[in-house]
């Protein structure tokens, strides 16, 4: 018997610096309840979902960068995502700033949750792949200051069983890395979420700005097929304070290809109806992990961060 989950990424439109998070909220209940509509199982948020995405900007003061982080999930303000996740019986994935207290000290985080049908969080993670740069750069359009504002993601990448099947979660730079996906493809994972906030211009290297929507759905397609397992990926796209981002949530099968896709940049619903068992033949075949990969000849992938000497020097 197939395993069916019926799937909404849920594309954000922008928000802008000055809308709330109610009013960010009260949107994907809006999507959310027309996902029930359609039958959906899980719905995709994107990265950052609840605040205009402020990396973008260089902020020192301590009080307003803080205040795009969520001390608390669910908060006053998020509670009634959770409550609509229950009411309606949906799960869901949602991306957003974290300020957490641990090792003794405040610590803040690109985060992830993975909420189940009864609006119970059943995991987290924190980003890994930190894009852009710590420093000012004010001569730039805008700019890209995740590793300014937040600490390298410390959970790794479980993958968890809920649902009925096995689901992981990355955020936004980490697709295009082909190890975020492998990791969870070593634990058998059968579908990944993730929200990204990508913007059209690249201000250090504007010549890959023409390509912004093919490298989305190219990494995307690539750690679906190579790892056989669903990939999920919702935008916040548009025009945000003065950054324009791209849309194209889309839902990738285990075979690579897109099979439902966003045709605005706006709030948008992409869903498809996504049978959890369609990777098995790659996984007992081509990509049959055990019979096939050869870990005693990747050390490099480990050992080394940066291209280094020849192999053969
Ligand atoms: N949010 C985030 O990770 N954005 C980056 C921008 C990098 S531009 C190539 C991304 O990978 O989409």
């Amino acid at each position: 018997m197939s395993r069916i989950l019926t799937i909404a990424a849920a594309q954000l439109g922008p928000i802008q610096r000055s809308e709330t998070r109610a009013s960010a909220v009260a949107r994907m209940i809006a999507l959310m309840r027309q996902a029930k509509a359609h039958g959906v199982d899980l719905v995709v948020y994107p990265e950052a979902a609840l605040t205009a995405f402020f990396p973008h900007w260089w902020i020192e003061d301590e009080a307003e960068i803080d205040s795009y982080f969520e001390a608390a999930m669910p908060s006053n303000e998020t509670a009634p995502l959770f409550e609509e996740s229950r009411r309606l019986g949906i799960g869901f994935h949602l991306g957003f700033c974290e300020l957490a207290h641990e090792e003794g000290r405040r610590r803040r985080f690109n985060t992830a949750i993975l909420v189940d049908k009864s609006g119970a969080i059943v995991g987290k993670y924190r980003k890994i792949h930190l894009p852009g740069h710590p420093e000012h750069r004010p001569e730039a359009p805008f700019q890209n200051l995740e590793k300014r504002y937040f600490e390298t993601g410390n959970l790794g990448w479980p993958v968890w069983r809920t649902m009925d099947a096995n689901i992981g979660m990355m955020i936004c730079n980490d697709r295009r890395w082909p190890e975020s996906y492998r990791v969870m493809g070593l634990q058998d994972v059968e579908l990944i979420v993730l929200g990204y906030n990508t913007p059209k211009h690249n201000p250090p290297a504007p010549d890959h700005d023409r390509l912004g929507n093919f490298h989305n759905q190219l990494v995307m397609q690539a750690g679906a097929y190579q790892n056989a397992c669903w990939v999920v990926g919702a935008a916040k796209a548009g025009p945000e304070a003065g950054v324009d981002q791209i849309g194209g949530s889309c839902i990738i099968a285990p075979t690579g290809e897109v099979v439902a896709q966003a045709v605005t940049e706006g709030d948008e619903l992409v869903i498809a109806r996504c049978d959890m068992d369609l990777g098995r033949s790659y996984k007992a075949s081509t990509f049959n992990f055990a019979k096939h990969r050869e870990p005693q000849a990747y050390g490099m992938i480990v050992e080394r961060k940066g291209a280094g000497p020849l192999l053969s020097a």
